[in-house]
């Protein structure tokens, strides 16, 4: 008999342009998990929202994320690739577990202490909240596995916390996710400032899926290194080459010895503008793709929809069970 496949669940908010961040750090583990587990991935736009966005731009990066979700190999065959606020069970959800969510636990999540200095006019108690929301994004679909970069993980692990205490309360109801963060590249630095993360709403210093091969390589030659010349992985006394290098390995598949022996005796000078090469290469492909489908709008109509309706099926079954054991009447 099959084994029955288990569960992936992970999303990326629409809130600026894809980065070679997010691709490296989730996306390509997405296309290379797909054949093996059962996959949602989704595009959270109420995510979006807890940072002010300008709705016309939203509407066409939710589109636009999606035809780069299929750009980069992900099968909507395969795979339930669908949008947030299409399945009103994430909210529903969400309202539910924030009822079973500590103020504390909110308050020492990094990521709304940098977003709210990043926004300190406008720190919305939706931004505060965002982790439960995340949490019943993955909690619905009983996700073993959050594919995701190395700032996420102190989500996942809340969600966890979340889901053992509803479960220590009501019995077992919710399947304990884990984190997959990759070994190599989860965490790509800014290319300005390699003391901070490369992050979509920093574009200084950060370089896009969609961006063509000679604003790559602008921003590969700009990038901030040290005053030594020697090419050597050094994460504490030389971040930026050591960046650039991970970024080197990540996208050329080489060890990080080969790398360095690659480029022994040679100066930044060449060093840069190879690592450039190998990004404008590994990106190419995707970007073209990416041009192509986001054109056919009627296809990408489709594949949201039977996505939604695909996660709605899913969704209804754990939030009916949660409602039945919370007490709520059934309707
Ligand atoms: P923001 O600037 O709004 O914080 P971001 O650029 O960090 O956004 P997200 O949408 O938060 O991007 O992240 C999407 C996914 O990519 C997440 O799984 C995240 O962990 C991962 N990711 C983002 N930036 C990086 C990075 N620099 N290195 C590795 N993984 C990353
Ligand atoms: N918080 C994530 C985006 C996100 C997510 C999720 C990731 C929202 N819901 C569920 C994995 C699983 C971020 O900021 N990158």
């Amino acid at each position: 008999m099959e084994e029955k496949k288990k569960r992936i669940f992970s999303g990326i908010q629409p809130s600026g342009e894809l980065t070679l961040g997010s691709y490296i750090g989730a996306i390509r583990n997405w296309v290379a998990l797909q054949n093996e587990y059962d996959c949602l991935f989704c595009i959270v736009d109420e995510h979006a929202i807890t940072v002010r966005q300008e709705p016309a731009l939203l509407r066409k990066r939710s589109i636009a994320q999606l035809a780069q979700y299929i750009a980069c190999g992900l099968d909507p065959e395969k795979n339930i690739m669908f949008i947030q606020s299409h399945v009103p069970q994430h909210a529903e959800l969400a309202w539910i577990l924030g009822c079973y969510t500590q103020f504390g636990e909110l308050s020492r999540m990094t990521q709304f202490k940098a977003k709210s200095a990043q926004h300190a006019d406008n720190i919305t108690a939706g931004l505060f909240t965002y982790p439960v929301l995340m949490a019943a994004d993955i909690l619905l679909y009983q996700a073993d596995l959050v594919p995701v970069g190395e700032d996420q993980k102190q989500h996942v692990e809340l969600t966890r916390d979340i889901a053992q205490r509803f479960n220590g309360v009501y019995s077992d109801t919710f399947v304990l996710p884990e984190p997959f963060i990759p070994k190599l590249g989860a965490r790509l630095m800014s290319l300005d400032d390699p003391t901070t993360k490369m992050s979509k709403s920093m574009p200084e210093g950060c370089v896009n899926l969609m961006d063509p091969p000679e604003v790559i390589m602008k921003k590969f030659k700009r990038a901030v290194t040290d005053c030594e010349t020697a090419v050597k992985f050094d994460k504490v006394n030389k971040p930026g080459i050591s960046n650039l290098l991970t970024i080197y390995c990540a996208a050329t598949g080489k060890t990080m010895a080969e790398a360095e022996a690659a480029f022994a005796g040679q100066g930044y000078g060449v060093f840069k503008p190879a690592v450039g090469e190998a990004v404008v290469e590994l990106l190419r492909p995707i970007r073209e793709e990416a041009e192509r489908i986001v054109t056919d709008k009627a296809y990408l109509e489709s594949v949201y929809k039977t996505g939604a309706q695909r996660a709605q099926y899913l969704a209804n079954k754990t939030l009916s069970k949660v409602q039945r054991k919370i007490g709520f009447v059934a309707r």
